[in-house]
């Protein structure tokens, strides 16, 4: 084993629309003129900066951040001025659609790092496509984030429905659940990985003891809790992100349920540790994310974030930097493909899908037809003490 070192005020739709139109012909006259008369690009990110998942947000945003600044000499050489255009989509489906529209209205805006949240994710990239504004996410696992076959739609991370299997593999197989408690949090991510687990968990042999949703947002757990008791599982799945993951496992440990947790993804975050403290012993998560710092490449990457940031690297930081690396290099392939003139979105967007073998600090990125990464993969961690990052236990091939 080896550890994972570190780890409104809303203008009306149509007005605001109408403002930023005019916003994007300049705020220096001409069309999108930076300084020294290159053009201005911008490439946004939408994270939840703010609410109960913007540790992940935010280290998406600053990997995103880091790369995007490291390729502006670049660019300058090419005549263009790259800048990041961040968004916060506080976690909820319809603030992400509302700047999803203000990014479309944006003409300097060339394409999208983002989301966290597969349930923001979803809808709002109905409006990329169509405005043909290239998404790439390091994180939205869901199905259905690439299942609608939209052309703009990428992700580098893999999908639930490879993920939800690999915990049910390493549940039944390795830790030998026979009766499993399944709680999931109703959202597209946490409903859809609770059951692809639960399928696969069956077919494994393990019975499902139960199967209940909570809300996201909610902070007594209680109910749900003495639901688990009365059925006495031998392991707790749980399909959701650690802010809501942490207190059930703190609550639950309080009242006693010693088995093992489980969940995805969504767990894989310091502030896990931080709301669960010592209750986050014996809990195991699988995750699309790899371990940074056992890569030379990772390992440079955390040192330098540290060193940019003064912050430890999560989860998603290095796959934020990986994911502006794949929007950087269409761009830059579309601009050189247009004989260095300007591209439009559409140009770009066709070149981030057709990307091969694009080579990042720590995944390696070839889009299929429908935008997934052949090249994803899958992890086990477990957490052996209140310590983030957790415990690197297994990589569960895709099948
Ligand atoms: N994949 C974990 C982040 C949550 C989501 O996909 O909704």
């Amino acid at each position: 084993m080896k550890m994972r070192k570190s780890m409104s005020l809303l203008l009306s739709g149509s007005l605001a629309l109408t403002m930023l139109a005019a916003c994007g012909k300049s705020s220096s006259g001409s069309s999108s003129e930076g300084s020294n008369g290159s053009k201005v690009i911008k490439i946004a990110t939408q994270t939840p900066l703010s609410g109960g998942s913007a540790t992940l947000g935010e280290a998406i945003k600053l990997g995103a951040q880091m790369q995007l600044d490291e390729q502006k000499d670049k660019f300058k050489k090419l005549g263009y001025e790259l800048k990041l255009q961040p968004y916060d989509d506080q976690g909820d489906p319809k603030k992400g659609v509302a700047n999803a529209q203000l990014i479309g209205a944006d003409k300097q805006i060339y394409g999208v790092v983002g989301h966290l949240n597969s349930g923001v994710a979803i809808p709002s990239s109905e409006i990329y496509e169509k405005y043909k504004i290239p998404m790439v996410s390091p994180a939205n696992t869901a199905t259905e984030v690439t299942d609608r076959n939209l052309q703009s739609v990428n992700r580098i991370c893999g999908r639930d429905d490879y993920q939800g299997p690999a915990g049910a593999e390493y549940a039944t197989g390795k830790l030998g659940a026979k009766k499993i408690f399944v709680i999931q949090d109703k959202t597209a991510y946490g409903t859809g990985l609770a059951d692809a687990f639960k399928k696969s968990a069956e077919e494994k042999g393990a019975k499902i003891v139960g199967y209940e949703g909570i809300t996201v947002g909610e902070k007594d757990f209680n109910g749900v809790i003495n639901q688990v008791l009365s059925k006495k599982p031998d392991l707790v799945f749980f399909g959701g992100l650690y802010s809501e993951g942490g207190l059930i496992i703190k609550q639950a440990r309080e009242k006693g349920i010693d088995v093992p947790f489980m969940g995805g993804d969504g767990l894989d975050s310091s502030t896990l540790v931080e709301i669960a403290g010592k209750s986050v012993k014996n809990v195991f998560i699988t995750s699309v994310a790899g371990d940074t710092e056992g890569t030379e490449t990772g390992k440079k990457f955390a040192g330098n974030y540290k060193k940019k940031f003064n912050k430890n690297i999560e989860s998603y930081s290095v796959y934020g930097y990986d994911s502006m690396g794949v929007v950087l290099k269409g761009l830059e392939d579309a601009i050189k493909e247009n004989g260095k003139k300007q591209p439009t979105r559409e140009q770009v967007m066709k070149a981030v899908r057709n990307l091969k073998d694009f080579q990042g600090a720590v995944t390696k990125v070839s889009f299929d037809s429908k935008g997934d990464n052949d090249f994803a993969k899958f992890f086990v961690y477990k957490f052996d003490d209140a310590k983030y990052p957790p415990v690197f236990d297994a990589e569960i091939p895709k099948k």
